[in-house]
């Protein structure tokens, strides 16, 4: 019983893992997306959403995803997405 529990643990910590691992490329994906399509933003929020994409990829690649996510999510704030 202890076994089991200890197993479910290891696998949800995996699981969140690579969900995180993933999260990360499909919010550049969106954040890329968003860039190609003519945002109406200013010279100032278009290099501060830049700068998130470019940080959260730096992040995403050094296994920080929580970071990364982070970083991302102030991108698509300013985007409106
Ligand atoms: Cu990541």
């Amino acid at each position: 019983m202890k076994a089991n529990t200890l197993v479910t643990g290891l696998c949800v910590g995996l699981l969140s893992t690579s969900a995180f691992a993933f999260h990360c490329p499909a919010d550049m994906k969106k954040i890329d997306e968003a860039l190609a399509a003519n945002p109406q933003l200013s010279q100032q929020q278009l290099a501060q959403v830049k700068q998130y994409r470019i940080d959260g990829e730096v992040h995403h690649k050094a296994g920080k995803h929580q970071e990364s996510i982070d970083t991302l999510a102030k991108a698509m704030k300013i985007l409106g997405i």
